[in-house]
């Protein structure tokens, strides 16, 4: 495997929404860009079941603990089956070789000397299973999850991350595109120079998430804290060989869990001995219509009720789209509907269909031969496909759309100047047809990752047989929604 990519582990105590499916469909589309440029590919997701959310879930639905697991999980694994997310891998945390493979991480980390046994005293957020500040709350409550944090004093071993911090810019200084986008980086920068505090690594277990967690190595009272656990799912995936072979190459996650996979994370890796991952990708937060999804207000809106009604690709296409990598965007039907019609509809859709309509018509007579391509054309073609490079490498998918949209544009143009269909000399006629099938192909060639439906679509309606083109108008891409 010479690329090797990532998604976060989601917690199963809900289903997933647009906000999950996005970050999985940014991690898909690097993946089959990279596999299109002839990479071997591992692409692992799965979800995250030992956090004391599973209890609550599990309790509040009156389900066994492990029935609860296995039934969302499955609803997980279905879902990117069904929005074809093309993962290699899917983890459960309840899986035993990464329960090995957690403890030989803490065994590692202690034998380094960065664990030691302290009180905890402070609050707890259950919601982000995470310590929280007096200072981080609004009226008493996290302003994320409007719930009161728990008040926590117990035993817990800490993990020396305050030992870090001039390792940590030392690493940021060397590989200036660890974190994308760039002004994320500075924010984990800035955090860093502050200064870093030890982090409790593990809670006690004790009545109600008794039988829950991966026990600490050596002392059953108490479980490894649930990010501890769950961070070393990106090794449990290859294996420890594997990992130390080649770490992952990119970890595609959501700006709210950065400083777990930027700071966290690395200095954990330090501790043990083993290399870091490549880059951290932190994409921003989607609303619905300007409302933060959550699940309490119950708004969450459900990519698969959404792919059902535009298709996959479709989806794949809003999100990328409307949203620059990186910050925050908004989801409404409205914004939706906008760019189904203009970008699909009119734009994609009606070029494939006017080409390959005019193409059609050729068939039978034999006269779209390979030939030499329109220079312009062709040039055009060969500088998008740069440009498409760049911007992929970069994570500036919406960029690189727009490029591929331009390439679409000048095939309308193409069309419409030329005048196809009044060209009565069929040599002439079947050498323009000819550029246009070959830009349908330039085109869907760079798409495929992005689309890989359409693009696979487009590709079917154009046979070539002995240097001959069989054209078949395919079934409207993208129908015009009112
Ligand atoms: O944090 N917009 O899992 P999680 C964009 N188990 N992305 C969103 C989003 C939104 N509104 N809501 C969620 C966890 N996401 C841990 C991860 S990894 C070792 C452990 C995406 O189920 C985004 O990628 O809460 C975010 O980081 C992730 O879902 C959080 O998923």
């Amino acid at each position: 495997m010479e690329f090797y990519i990532t998604t976060p582990i989601y917690y199963v105590n809900d289903k997933p929404h647009i906000g999950h499916a996005y970050t999985t469909i940014v991690a898909d589309v690097l993946a089959r860009w990279r596999a299109s440029q002839g990479e071997q590919v591992r692409f692992s997701t799965g979800v995250d079941e030992n956090s004391q959310k599973t209890v609550d879930a599990a309790a509040k639905a009156g389900e066994d603990i492990r029935a609860y697991t296995d039934r969302m999980a499955d609803t997980w694994e279905a879902a990117w089956r069904t929005l074809a997310i093309a993962n290699t891998d899917f983890i459960r945390t309840t899986e035993a070789h990464h329960h090995e493979v957690v403890r030989t991480i803490w065994e590692r980390i202690e034998a380094a000397g960065d664990l030691y046994k302290g009180t905890y005293e402070g609050l707890y957020c259950k919601g982000h299973e995470a310590f929280m500040k007096e200072s981080d709350l609004v009226d008493g409550l996290c302003p994320e999850h409007k719930t009161a944090p728990e008040v926590v004093r117990e035993e817990n071993y800490f993990f020396k991350l305050s030992a870090y911090q001039e390792k940590l810019l030392e690493f940021y200084d060397a590989h200036d595109d660890f974190v994308m986008p760039a002004h994320r980086f500075r924010e984990v920068r800035a955090f860093v120079e502050q200064g870093l505090d030890d982090v409790s690594f593990s809670r006690e277990r004790k009545e109600g998430r008794a039988e829950w967690g991966i026990p600490v190595p050596n002392d059953p009272h108490q479980a490894i804290y649930v990010w501890a656990d769950a961070l070393v799912n990106y090794i449990s995936v290859p294996g420890f060989e594997g990992w130390e072979h080649h770490p992952a190459d990119v970890h595609a996650v959501g700006k709210d869990i950065l400083r777990f996979h930027a700071v966290i994370w690395p200095a954990m890796l330090m501790s043990a001995g083993l290399p870091l991952p490549g880059q951290i990708a932190a994409n921003g937060f989607i609303t619905n219509n300007g409302v933060k999804m959550s699940k309490s207000l119950g708004n969450g809106i459900d990519p698969l009720a959404l792919a059902a009604q535009y298709g996959n690709d479709a989806v794949r296409y809003f999100l990328l789209r409307e949203i620059p990598y990186g910050e925050d965007g908004d989801y409404s039907e409205t914004k939706m509907k906008d760019r189904y019609n203009a970008d699909l509809a009119n734009g994609l859709g009606n070029l494939v269909a006017r080409v390959l309509t005019l193409a059609e018509k050729e068939n039978g007579k034999g006269t779209i031969v390979r030939g030499t391509l329109d220079p312009a054309l062709d040039r055009a073609a060969m500088a998008t496909a740069r440009t498409v490079g760049e911007r992929m490498a970069s994570f500036r998918f919406s960029e690189a759309l727009a490029a591929l949209w331009e390439l679409v544009a000048l095939g309308d143009r193409y069309v419409n100047e030329k005048k196809i269909w009044e060209i009565a000399d069929d040599a002439a006629r079947a050498a323009a047809l000819f550029d246009l099938v070959s830009l349908l192909e330039a085109i869907a060639t760079l798409l495929a990752p992005f689309m890989p439906a359409t693009a696979r679509a487009i590709d079917a309606a154009m046979l070539w047989k002995d240097d001959v083109l069989h054209a078949t108008k395919p079934a409207v891409l993208f129908p015009r929604i009112s």
